[in-house]
């Protein structure tokens, strides 16, 4: 058997991880993520905060970005690039971002303050 894989590529930086057994690490949390009844919202309004922070319309967030837009220090802010920079460009795309939301209640609020 010979499994292909179709990657959808949006208006943005596309990657994909994939690890040594040939799963795609998005697929694996955004199926996490269909579970819950507002994933579809949530993603919407992910991206649109993700575009309102990137100021130079880029497709990318770094620390400065971060800070500003959650009001955080310049240490948590490196943290969270650390954390969710899972392609290591240095660099928070949309998709790192939705995961970053996704995973912490602190910034969840922090969108909606
Ligand atoms: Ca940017
Ligand atoms: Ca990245």
């Amino acid at each position: 058997m010979e499994a292909v894989w179709k990657i959808e590529v949006e208006d943005f930086p596309a990657f994909v991880v994939v690890d040594d057994k040939g799963n795609d690490f998005f697929k694996q949390w955004s199926k996490e993520a269909a579970k819950e009844p507002e994933a579809d919202s949530f993603f919407d309004e992910t991206k649109e905060f993700f575009f309102g922070l990137d100021k130079n319309k880029d497709g990318k967030l770094g620390v400065t970005d971060l800070m500003r837009g959650f009001s955080i220090d310049e240490q948590k802010a490196k943290k969270l690039v650390d954390q969710f920079d899972v392609d290591k460009d240095g660099w928070i795309d949309v998709k790192e971002f939705e995961l970053m939301l996704f995973k912490s209640e602190d910034l969840k609020r922090q969108m909606h303050a």
